[in-house]
């Protein structure tokens, strides 16, 4: 753990505190709502991770006008989105499909987008992100505008085609991108590489900047992460980033889990990202009941969202369409229409 804390230091210590405090919480209710049928679509957690998430956004330049840096968060998790400046409340209505939710209920994914604070949604088909989030990044060189994108892909997604498309197209360019590879060791059921320096090896073979660091400190990742976004801005080219970690929740509810051996997981579970950056910080004047009262209120917030969010409706039916065709909302039935004028001939179709 990276030693003691001063004041300052202190100050932000308890921010990303209160962060991972917040995905933890979020995501157990979460948890435990899917288990009543609350929540629309999958749940993937991010339990054993949340300081990868939070420790690399937060070393962005976060904004809430669309004029910072730009992420794309994992799948896993919200930590990102939170560390962002999304809102539980937010969390729980994309979760929850509801029609109130920033997708409009369209969409129950966790990979939802925010451009104002500069998220940028996971793309479902693993590694197409990095692609994405070149294109991000080329356009903020190509602008001169200073701004840096950051892509955060599974161990997994970093042996897909589109990865290594995405990965030598920026490289190639210099584009001020970091790429974030979370090495949970596994994907699915699988584990994704027999060589333990994979990524970094990867990322040499392009000509990256790389750096690996214990994804479980927080503060470790915020002082790797933050020596990674200033190379970026500064025209260092692409930046590769490997979390050291483990997937400690199933992939899914549905995942048993049988694969993973005991034993392992108790290793890493000793090594709780919370329970750590706890350990790091020193005693101040309130400390104990300092963070007490900031677990208790975190505790209350999600409860009390929860079950506001779980009282609101979900969007009617008719709302599915609005928005496809430019102008106009398309009627039921529920099939895509194409408007009169657009509609494509025979030969063409
Ligand atoms: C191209 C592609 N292949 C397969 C899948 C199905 N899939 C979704 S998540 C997942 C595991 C991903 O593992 P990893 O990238 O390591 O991320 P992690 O789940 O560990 O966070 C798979 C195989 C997909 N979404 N896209
Ligand atoms: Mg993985």
């Amino acid at each position: 753990m990276t030693g003691e804390l001063d004041g300052r230091e202190r100050a932000r210590g308890l921010e990303l505190l209160r962060l991972l405090l917040t995905t933890r919480s979020l995501e157990e209710r979460l948890d435990r709502l899917h288990r009543q049928g609350h929540v629309a679509g999958g749940l993937y957690r991010s339990l054993g991770q949340e300081a990868g998430a939070v420790g690399a956004a937060h070393a962005l330049a976060r904004r809430e006008d669309g004029t910072g840096d730009v992420v794309a968060p994992p799948y896993r998790g919200c930590g990102v989105h939170l560390t962002m400046g999304a809102t539980p409340e937010e969390v729980l209505r994309q979760l929850l499909g509801r029609g109130s939710s920033p997708s409009a209920g369209r969409d129950t994914g966790a990979g939802w987008s925010d451009p104002r604070r500069g998220l940028i949604g996971a793309v479902a088909p693993l590694g197409t992100t990095v692609e994405v989030l070149a294109g991000c990044a080329l356009a903020f060189q190509l602008r001169g505008e200073g701004r840096v994108a950051m892509a955060f892909t599974g161990d997994g997604a970093a042996s897909t085609g589109a990865w290594h498309e995405g990965v030598a197209f920026a490289a190639a360019r210099r584009a001020p991108l970091v790429l974030v590879v979370e090495n949970n060791q596994w994907a699915f059921s699988t584990r994704s590489t027999a060589d333990r320096d994979a990524f970094l090896r990867k990322g040499s073979g392009y000509g990256l900047e790389v750096d690996s660091v214990d994804g479980t400190d927080v503060l470790a990742v915020r002082a790797a992460s933050s020596e990674a976004v200033a190379r970026a801005r500064s025209g260092g080219g692409v930046q590769l980033l490997e979390l050291n970690y483990f997937r400690r929740s199933p992939h899914a509810p549905h995942d048993g889990q049988e694969y993973v051996d005991p034993e392992e997981l108790a290793a890493w579970e000793a090594r709780d990202p919370i329970r750590r950056l706890l350990e790091a910080l020193p005693p101040g004047r309130h400390d104990g009941s300092e963070v007490d009262r900031m677990r208790v209120e975190i505790e209350s917030e999600v409860v009390e969202t929860a079950l506001r969010v779980i009282a609101e409706d979900a969007p009617p039916g008719s709302a599915a369409l609005a928005g496809v065709f430019a102008g106009e909302e398309a009627p039921p039935p529920w099939t895509r229409r194409f408007p009169a004028d657009a509609r494509p001939s025979p030969a063409t179709a």
